[in-house]
This record gives structure tokens, C-alpha cells and sequence, in this order.
């Protein structure tokens, strides 16, 4: 993404949202303040209530930005508002001083404060419509009793009167002093936005709206649509109104997307640097049961989720126990209807399903779990650690839960919450800690140390079955051996892997076999006296191969346990097989290739006849033994000659 230089110190956007109770003066404080009106909707202006989400910007002082989210009050949006919440970083909460606290204030409070808003300010509105100060004090002292524990408990409180313009100076000077307190835009990670409004705009085509949660983003970059994984273009950028090259961080934006109808990109989905998010049906998260929800949770409760702009339905797994009280923090989870876009920090909201009310909130510990059974043991211990542990933990954490299949670099810092600089540092410390293995150097896939003592556990299985199955056997090749790992490693991971386990000292390998340390291939003194006479008498006839009925004889063994003992020194590269009647020493093979190989030196081919003629053998076993290279890819077929293949001759 761009670079960000422009939002330094002396740039800091940021994103202002109302909270509080319907008509609590929140659209009229907020175009007391900037001039906008934001109800746009003739409904809303019909109704005089605010239905839906409304924008507006204002300059500070110091010519600062503040980007205005007017959310509305009533309880039967409080969707809409949540759709608004999720970018805010900081909070006017307003209060009418002469109704005081009511139960959307504590709502939005709840929610604001589950979702970790950093700060804010507490408006007392329409003080020209209580009789004495007396009032006033009243509800200031009722407010402060509800910021108790909350983020807002040091807020500065503000009483204002939109209709006499009293305590509008005072509000804009507490709104001047809010950059210090707003943390530093998140503009060096990964662009984000929640997309929260869609509409097609005449000559430009669709154009979506949101805030910019992380980073920047400009003109002609590319950007994923999520969850639905779309790349997409960005033909133009506005940010609070005006036409701009790059949004950053903390601003409003307004996004002209090339190739889209306004139906396909919708509120509740996101536009994110690809890779920086993960989808998934499933989250393991944090969750807190607000201290005033009706009733307790019960395992497997179907709800609604709010993340970023989004609503979807799921049921809650509690991982710990079979309910939830009021005021109690577990660990769940979430199991989605539909796809989800995450990464771990995201904060969330859970309504009830019916009748809908705020039940709590908390944090996506892992947005993609994996579903091995294996992590299922001390689930929510390990998960607590990944939420909470110091860095090296955590990262220690991420890899462990995905299991065998483990975690690649450009995913470990969306598990992890880490910076990239900071993952590449960590995932080096494991490593020289013994904790994680890196079975990938090019996409780097790093494996937790107990897993792969697992896989290793595993293969020591297989091979000891396959050792007592083949007793005269001097183990498995890795092809043998990858069968079940290739489903989840490539090649190269698989010989990385069987590289470590023989390392560490899980077993053997000696040439292309792999056995465990016990292993002795069991081929009696007798059986291995026949095999020498066998392979002697093979030597000793030239090219003129041996018919098997006569090795067999050689051999003084009954027809099934010679033909074991063959098929066990083709299996140790004691005896090469042709045909089913035909068997070769390899140095017989290595030197009839030598024959072919000054053979194709004056010729480009040669036919059957021909190579019949150079061996001096019959033209079946010509024929079996062409076959045979041809299979090996060291000659080439075409009608009745044959060419050689690049290795025969490169070989010279
Ligand atoms: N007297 C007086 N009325 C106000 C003040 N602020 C808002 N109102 C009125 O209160 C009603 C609700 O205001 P509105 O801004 O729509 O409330 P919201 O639902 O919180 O957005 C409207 O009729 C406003 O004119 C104020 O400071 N003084
Ligand atoms: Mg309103």
C-alpha cells in the first residue's frame, strides 16, 4: 500500500460517532456543530428521527479533521448503529439534561465499551429546557454515576444548548484537545475498511463508503473485496468530500470501484490489502456477558453477531461449562451462517436473536480454527494465552492450534495480532528455541514441535507394520512413506520433514530407505547363500538372460519363497526386474547401456533386430528389454525404433 508519510503528527484524522438515547438532541447537536443535516432520508426528515447512519465532517481549531458518524437512537435501529460503531475512535455520548439516563444510553455505552472505544466526551444537551442549574448538576451527577468503570469515566462532561448556542465554544474546544487522546491512526499496518453504505453515482458507476479502519489506500491500487475473496480496482477516492488521491486511517471515505455492480459489494462487507484478513465460518473468541443482560447463556443459543458493518447469525459454543452469567467472561465458539472476514483482535457485539437486546461482547481470539480434534484438549487454556500471553507465547500459540498443518508466515501475524516486522523476529526466536519447525524456506510453514513429534509418532507406526509385514525388507522410500502426509505437504515439505524426524533421531535412513533403528531386514544365512548363487550364475551367462523356472532351481528354494526372495532383491536393487521371466544383475543393465549409449553414438536409432543382433539374445527378450527402458524414459518409442532418451546419453 502507499506510503503514509502525509498522516504524521500533524495529521490526524479521526472518526467522532453519537451515542445515546432517541431525541436526545444527538442530529441537531451534530449540525449545530457542522452545519449538516445528517437525517438524509425523507423518512427520517418525515419521522424527525434518525433511521439510519449520517455523515458529517467539521475542521477543528487546529485543522484537524473530524469525521461526524450520526448514529440513531431508537432501539429498533440499534443494527444501523452498530454498523457505524465499529470505526469510531472517539465518542460523543450524549445525554438530554432534562430527561437524563435512559436505556439506549446505557446500551451505546455498553456497546462502546465492548468494543474498546478509547475515548470521548459526555454532552448534556437541551439545558435550555431545565428550569435551574440545580438540573443540570443532577443529571451530571447521574451520568457520572453511570461512566463508573467505563472508558468514559474521566471524560470531560459538556452541558450545551443547540437552540441558544450555550456551551457550544466550550464543546469545540473539549472536541480541539481529542487528537491527543485518539491513539496514533493505525496508518503503517494493512488498509482496512467496513464498508457501510453502496450506490451508483451517474458517469462514475458504484461507489461504497466506510471508514478506514488501518493503513492507506490510492488511486488505481488493488484492493480484495471480503469475504467474497473479489479483487477489485479503485478508479477514485474521496475523503470527507473532496476528490484525494490516498485515505488514510481515520478518515471517511468515499471509494469509486471499477467492474461492480452497487448489488455485488454491500454494508457488512470489507475492503482489505489481500492477505491481511482470513475467512472462515467459525471464530474462537473472547465473550462478556454484560452485567445487566436478562438472562443467563445457554450453551449452543442461536444470536446475532456484529463485526465491523456486518450481521450475521450463529450459535455460541461455550467452551468452558453450559451457561454464561450476567458480568462473566468465558471463552466460545462462534459458529456463522455465513462467511466471516477476521483477524485476531476484532472486537464484537452479540444480540439476542428475539426478542433483540445487547446480551455482550468480547474479542476474536482466533478468526480460523482449525478442526483437528487434537486442539480441542486445553482448548480455552491455550486460547486465553493467544489472548492475553506476552508475544512470544501467543506466537508460540498460534502455531500449536493450527495443528499439523501449521501456520505460514503471511497468516501469522492475521492469528496473531503481531506486526509482520515483529512476527519475523518471533517466529526466529522459536525457532532457535526448538519450539517451531520451518518445513517450507519459500512459503515458510512453520510446525509446532509437538506436532511434529506427532507425525513422527505416526510414521514409526506405518513403518513398523510395513517391517513386520516385510521381514526381509530394508524399509520404505519416501514415496511409500508420503502417502498420507502428501495431503496436507508438498514434496519438498515431506522430505524437510522426514529430514528433521531422522535428525532427532525418530528413525533411520540409510540410501532411499527409511526403518526404524530395531529394524534388521531378516534374510536367513541359507537365503542369502541362494541369492549370491542366483546372482553369480545371472553374471556369469553375458546377456543371455536366465529363465526364472531355472533360477528358481538354482535358488533350491520351493517356487513361493523363491520367488519372494527375487522379488526381495528387486525391492533391494539386488536384481533388476525386466519382465515377469526375466531378471538382470545391475551391472548387467549398466553395461547393456553402455553397449546403447556408443551404439546411438554413430546412429540416431536403433530397431528391434538391431539391438537383438547387439546383445545376441532372443528377439522376446530384445523386445522385454526396450520395453523396459522405455519405461525408465531412457529410450523413446516411435513405430519400431528407438531413440535415447536426454539421460542416456547426458549420462555419457
Ligand atoms: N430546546 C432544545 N431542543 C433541542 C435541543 N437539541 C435538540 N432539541 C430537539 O430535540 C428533538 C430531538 O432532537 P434530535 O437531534 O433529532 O435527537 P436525536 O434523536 O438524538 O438525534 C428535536 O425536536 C430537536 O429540535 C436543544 O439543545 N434545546
Ligand atoms: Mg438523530
Amino acid at each position: 500500500m502507499s506510503s503514509t508519510k502525509s498522516a504524521t503528527s500533524s495529521f490526524r484524522p479521526f472518526v467522532m460517532g453519537t451515542s445515546g438515547h432517541i431525541d436526545h438532541g444527538k442530529t441537531t447537536l451534530i449540525k449545530a456543530l457542522t452545519g449538516v443535516d445528517t437525517d438524509r432520508w425523507a423518512e427520517e426528515k418525515k419521522r424527525g428521527i434518525t433511521i439510519d447512519l449520517g455523515f458529517a465532517h467539521f475542521v477543528d481549531a487546529n485543522a484537524n479533521q473530524i469525521a461526524f458518524v450520526d448514529v440513531p437512537g431508537h432501539e429498533k435501529f440499534i443494527h444501523n448503529m452498530l454498523a457505524g460503531v465499529a470505526g469510531m475512535d472517539a465518542i460523543l455520548l450524549v445525554v438530554a439534561a432534562d430527561e437524563g439516563v435512559m436505556p439506549q444510553t446505557r446500551e451505546h455505552l455498553n456497546i462502546c465499551n465492548l468494543l474498546h472505544i478509547k475515548t470521548g466526551i459526555v454532552v448534556l444537551t437541551r439545558i435550555d429546557m431545565v428550569e435551574d442549574q440545580e438540573m443540570v448538576d443532577l443529571c451530571r451527577e447521574e451520568v457520572a454515576e453511570l461512566l463508573e468503570g467505563t472508558f468514559l469515566e474521566v471524560a470531560q462532561i459538556v452541558p450545551v444548548s443547540a437552540v441558544t448556542g450555550a456551551g457550544l465554544d466550550e464543546l469545540r474546544n473539549a472536541l480541539s484537545k481529542m487528537p491527543k487522546q485518539i491513539q496514533i491512526p493505525e496508518t503503517d499496518k494493512a488498509f482496512r475498511l467496513n464498508v457501510d453504505r453502496s450506490f451508483t453515482v451517474k458517469g462514475f458507476g458504484t461507489v461504497i463508503t466506510g471508514t478506514v479502519l488501518s493503513g492507506s489506500v490510492s488511486q488505481d491500487e488493488e484492493i480484495q473485496q471480503l469475504p467474497q475473496l473479489r479483487n477489485l480496482r479503485i478508479r477514485g477516492l474521496q475523503a470527507h468530500g473532496h476528490p484525494v488521491k490516498t485515505v488514510h486511517a481515520g478518515q471517511r471515505a468515499a471509494l469509486n470501484i471499477a467492474g461492480i455492480s452497487k448489488e455485488e459489494i454491500q454494508r457488512g462487507d470489507q475492503l482489505a490489502q489481500a492477505e491481511s484478513l482470513l475467512t472462515s465460518y467459525m471464530l474462537n473468541a473472547s465473550l462478556t456477558l454484560l452485567d445487566d443482560a436478562a438472562a443467563v447463556l445457554k450453551n449452543r443459543t442461536r444470536i446475532r453477531l456484529y463485526l465491523g458493518s456486518r450481521e450475521v447469525f450463529g450459535r455460541l459454543v461455550l467452551l468452558e461449562g453450559d451457561t454464561l452469567s450476567p458480568g462473566e467472561t468465558t471463552i466460545v465458539q462462534f459458529r456463522s451462517e455465513s462467511l466471516l472476514s477476521t483477524r485476531h483482535g476484532d472486537r464484537f457485539i452479540i444480540r439476542s436473536y428475539s426478542p433483540m437486546f445487547t446480551l455482550g461482547g468480547g474479542m476474536v481470539i482466533d478468526p480460523s480454527p482449525s478442526k483437528s480434534r487434537r486442539v480441542m484438549h486445553e482448548l480455552p487454556e491455550r486460547l486465553r494465552r493467544l489472548q492475553d500471553g506476552a508475544e512470544n507465547v501467543r506466537a508460540e500459540e498460534v502455531i500449536y492450534l493450527q495443528s499439523v498443518r501449521g501456520v505460514i508466515e503471511s497468516e501469522f501475524s492475521v492469528r496473531s495480532g503481531l506486526s509482520v516486522k515483529q512476527s519475523a523476529k518471533i517466529l526466529q526466536l522459536l525457532q532457535s528455541q526448538k519450539k517451531v519447525i520451518c518445513v517450507e524456506p519459500l512459503s515458510k510453514r512453520f510446525i509446532h514441535v509437538e506436532h511434529v513429534a506427532r507425525i513422527g509418532k505416526f510414521l514409526k507406526k506405518v513403518l513398523e507394520l510395513h517391517h513386520k509385514k516385510f521381514l526381509d525388507r530394508e524399509g520404505m522410500t519416501r514415496s511409500e512413506l508420503s502417502g498420507k502426509l502428501s495431503l496436507i505437504f508438498n514434496e519438498k515439505e515431506v522430505e524437510n520433514l522426514l529430514k528433521y524426524l531422522v535428525k532427532v533421531g525418530a528413525f533411520l535412513q540409510h540410501g532411499i530407505y527409511y526403518s526404524l533403528a530395531e529394524h534388521q531386514p531378516q534374510v536367513s544365512k541359507s537365503q542369502e547363500d541362494s541369492l549370491a548363487r542366483c546372482l553369480a550364475l545371472i553374471q556369469q551367462t553375458g546377456f543371455q538372460p536366465v529363465r526364472q523356472t531355472h533360477l528358481l532351481e538354482e535358488l533350491e528354494l520351493n517356487e513361493k519363497d523363491g520367488i519372494k526372495l527375487l522379488k526381495s532383491a528387486v525391492h533391494s536393487k539386488r536384481l533388476v526386474r525386466v519382465a515377469a521371466d526375466l531378471h538382470y544383475a545391475p551391472e548387467q543393465i549398466e553395461a547393456i547401456l553402455e553397449k546403447l549409449r556408443s551404439y546411438f553414438k554413430d546412429n540416431s536409432n536403433i530397431t528391434v533386430i538391431q539391438f537383438k543382433e547387439l546383445l545376441n539374445i532372443s528377439r522376446k527378450h530384445a523386445i522385454d528389454l526396450l520395453e523396459y527402458f522405455d519405461s525408465q524414459r531412457l529410450t523413446i518409442r516411435e513405430d519400431n525404433q528407438r531413440f535415447p532418451a536426454k539421460i542416456l546419453v547426458e549420462n555419457d
